[in-house]
């Protein structure tokens, strides 16, 4: 059988771009992307703060790629990797640092390779400004500031357009790689739970695995090694949980984070349990970061589009899962997010109704 992942070995002859329809434009960038990097030979690798799955995997996979074609690359993150990620094939590797090593400065790099961030700031990593910067990025939010940017809203995960990455360069997608590729699909799509997943987030996921990724060996890496600290801050935040109609929210102080001997990390996918149950369509997590400055995460099951609250308050993030941070204290934060939610969430059920009188 062929898949369409074979189409895309032939990115150069541009004849067979149609395979799905949107990737008409982004072969294009995809080409330039290939072509800096055939013409380089050391890069950088980054992506956002607070790392997810599909930063770390993601990152991760696109250095091994690209030692594969002969090329030095370092992965750079400003915040340390989640527990749940160390077992990732190269993860010992990662330099954690919010500034380019020294020894690395200006004219080190060919370019520097920057993941799922809507500006370089996200990444929170200093001293990029001064490279050729390449974005890659798989969010409606993604933003053109680098000197090629590569977009594809459709894929699930940035995973997705590395492995695509991986194909145009006929490069091996070794176990390794796929083991990172898989964990990021995994993790940015809950699980193959969110809406925009379809047969081709499978089919993915089947090559994936194919190549090496072991399903049931990453499921537990992800989902069966949480820290004790974790469970109490969830035991603290659930114990909080407040409901009105089809909302829910929680939160935690830097208190109750103490309290729990909790990492910053131990906060990531709480919001979940909120959003689980019966009725609710959206759920937001509220997390006191600094005495003035909260973390919004917002979760949807798809009738709320809660980029767009997030857009509002200055986040980004996808129609169901979105985050940004905003003036504290908790419960100013709380009446705002919840005041814009209530009257979004009015406009479009008039809207509804209106456009099927009954
Ligand atoms: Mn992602």
């Amino acid at each position: 059988m062929k898949s369409f992942w074979d189409e895309s070995r032939s990115v150069k002859s541009k004849t067979s771009l149609t395979t799905r329809g949107h990737t008409i434009g982004t072969m294009h960038q995809l080409e330039h992307v290939l072509q800096k990097i055939e013409q380089g030979s050391h890069f950088l690798v980054t992506s956002h703060a607070r790392p997810d799955g599909d930063a770390v995997g993601s990152a991760l996979a696109l250095a091994q790629v690209l030692r594969k074609m002969g090329k030095t690359a370092d992965v750079i993150l400003a915040d340390g990797v989640p527990v749940i990620y160390h077992p990732l094939p190269g993860a010992e590797t990662i330099i954690h640092s919010s500034v380019i090593p020294s020894a690395k400065a200006a004219g080190h790099y060919d370019a520097a390779i920057i993941l799922e961030c809507d500006s370089v700031q996200r990444s929170r990593v200093e001293g990029l400004n001064g490279h050729f910067l390449i974005n890659i990025d798989h969010h409606p939010s993604a933003k053109a500031f680098a000197d090629i940017n590569w977009f594809d809203h459709k894929a699930c995960a940035v995973a997705e357009m590395i492995f695509r990455l991986a194909i145009a360069a006929r490069v091996r997608v070794t176990p390794d790689i796929a083991t990172c590729l898989y964990t990021a699909v995994l993790t940015d799509t809950g699980s193959f739970a969110y809406s925009p997943t379809n047969a081709h987030t499978f089919e993915l996921a089947r090559c994936l695995v194919e190549h090496g990724a072991d399903p049931a060996h990453i499921a537990q890496n992800v989902y069966f090694a949480n820290p004790i600290s974790k469970m109490r801050l969830l035991g603290v935040a659930l114990g909080g949980l407040r409901q009105e109609g089809a909302v829910t929210w929680m939160s935690v102080t830097r208190q109750d984070m103490l309290n729990c001997n909790a990492l910053d990390e131990d906060t990531e996918g709480l919001v979940n349990y909120a959003l689980s149950i019966a009725g609710v369509e959206v759920a937001c997590f509220f997390r006191e970061v600094a005495h003035d400055r909260v973390r919004v995460s917002i979760r949807s099951k798809g009738a709320v589009n809660v980029a767009e609250i997030a857009e509002e308050f200055g986040g980004g993030g996808h129609e169901c899962a979105s985050g940004f941070s905003t003036l504290g204290p908790i419960a100013a934060a709380t009446d705002r997010v919840l005041s814009e939610l209530r009257s979004r969430m009015l406009r479009s059920s008039s809207q509804k109704s209106s456009s099927h009188p009954s």
